[in-house]
Order: structure tokens, then C-alpha cells, then sequence
């Protein structure tokens, strides 16, 4: 995945991409992300980014032309472009839309926003998508460019330790996690289920997929409603039921 993010705060995104796994995924080579400062793109003396709203009213909007000139200088050196804004506008973003990031072959482009927003002739003229990542407002588009690609960036074969990727192919197939334990295996009574340490691995199995099943009907009986159960599943579900 190749991603190029156009912010106003650098530091905001790269505090993110220099941890943990998304360090790893760009060592490796599987991710691609370039941080740039729209201020760089400014021509004027002042180097201004925003400007006053016509029309009136409070706050600042961010101006087209920084945001243009660094979408050209991006396209000179890559001409397939996908350029997304984070907005509360935009479709909902969830599993498939990450997994259909995660395969784009296209430079995702991402242009943050910041203040009372951006002039409405960057989306048009860009042919930019808007994705939400849900119903609340944030103060700018830089957390969620990050929600975005860190969501997309798992799905990439390599970057978790496992290459068992098919696993996530779907959110039809999606359960919630079965509970996880580790050491020690008594914390002030608190014990570890019995099976999980009986190293019987077709008890264990058993014992997670109910578990998963269980919390799915129980917290998110919707996803339940959407996937397709085994015939083991089913009888599992039927004795989650029944204990209610
Ligand atoms: N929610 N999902 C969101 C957001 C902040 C003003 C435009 C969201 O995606 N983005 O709240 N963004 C606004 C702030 C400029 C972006």
C-alpha cells in the first residue's frame, strides 16, 4: 500500500507511523507513506493555508491552491491517483472498505482537513472520495487518515506475523474474539479457564469457537444475523440460547 498523507501537522501522523507495527510494515517494505506539509505547496510570502469563509461566519477554510500544487508535484511522479478526504460526510468506513484499501494498486492520497474545513473545489475538482470513520466530529482529518491505514495496513499480507490473511477476507465471516489469557494463571483468584492450559487442541478449538460465538450473541447480535455458521456453529449457538 502506497499512501501519501497532506497535512498542516506532520507530527500528528508520523508520532503514529514511527511505532510498533506500521514501523515495521514500512521496514518491510510493505507500506509506503509519505508525510507532506501543505504549507510547503504555499507560493505567497506568507505562506497562508487558510482564509477567511465567504459568506461570513467563524473559523478559517482551507485554501485550494497549496492543496493542489502538492497533488500535481505527487502526480508528476505517480499519475494513478486515489485521493480521499476524512469528512463526517463521507460513507462510513468499516472492514470491506479496509480490505478494499489494502488491495488498491493506486497512490491513496489522503488530504486532512483542519478547521471549519476544506473549499468544497478540492473534492470536486480532485474527484476526491469522502470516507467517515463514524458520527462525531473531530478537530481534524489527521486521526482519521490514521484509523484508515492502520485498518488497511493489517490486511496486507506480512505485515501481522501471520500470513493467514484469508481469515479476514470477509465481514461475513466475521465473529467477535474469543476471550485471551496469559500468565500467570491465578491472579489473586482470578484463574485462567481450566481447557486453555489442559494443552488439549481440539478441546481448545472447541472452547474458543463458543466462546467467540457467545460474544457475538451477546454483544453484536447483528453481525450474527449476516454470517454464514457451520453446522457446528449452529448447534453451538442453539446451546449459547438455550443457557438464557
Ligand atoms: N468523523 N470521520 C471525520 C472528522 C474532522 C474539519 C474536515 C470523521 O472522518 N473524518 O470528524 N473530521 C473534520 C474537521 C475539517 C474534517
Amino acid at each position: 500500500m502506497r499512501c501519501d498523507i497532506l497535512t498542516l501537522f506532520p507530527k500528528m501522523v508520523s508520532s503514529v507511523l514511527e511505532e510498533s507495527i506500521l514501523k515495521r510494515a514500512q521496514e518491510k517494505g510493505l507500506l509506503d507513506v509519505r508525510i507532506i506539509n501543505i504549507r510547503d505547496y504555499t507560493t505567497d510570502k506568507h505562506k497562508m493555508v487558510d482564509d477567511y469563509p465567504y459568506g461570513g461566519g467563524a473559523g478559517m477554510v482551507m485554501k485550494i491552491e497549496p492543496i493542489f500544487n502538492a497533488v500535481d508535484a505527487i502526480k508528476s511522479d505517480y499519475p494513478e491517483l486515489r485521493i480521499i478526504i476524512a469528512s463526517p460526510q463521507g460513507i462510513t468506513f468499516n472492514h470491506n472498505k479496509a480490505v478494499e484499501l489494502s488491495r488498491e494498486k493506486r497512490r491513496l492520497v489522503f488530504v486532512c482537513g483542519h478547521y471549519e474545513g476544506i473549499d468544497e473545489r478540492v473534492r470536486l475538482g480532485l474527484g476526491a472520495e469522502e470516507i467517515s470513520i463514524g458520527d462525531y466530529i473531530l478537530t481534524g482529518g489527521e486521526l482519521p487518515a490514521m484509523v484508515i491505514i492502520d485498518a488497511a495496513a493489517r490486511l496486507i499480507p506480512g505485515v501481522l506475523g501471520d500470513e493467514d490473511s484469508a481469515r479476514h477476507d470477509s465481514f461475513a465471516d466475521f465473529l467477535l474474539d474469543y476471550p485471551q489469557y496469559t500468565r500467570p494463571p491465578d491472579y489473586k483468584g482470578m484463574n485462567v479457564p481450566e481447557v486453555l492450559l489442559s494443552g488439549n487442541h481440539e478441546e481448545i478449538r472447541k472452547w474458543r469457537r463458543m466462546q467467540a460465538i457467545k460474544n457475538t450473541y451477546y454483544k453484536r447480535p447483528d453481525l450474527l444475523e449476516k454470517m454464514k455458521l457451520t453446522d457446528e456453529d449452529k448447534k453451538i449457538l442453539n446451546e449459547v440460547k438455550k443457557k438464557t
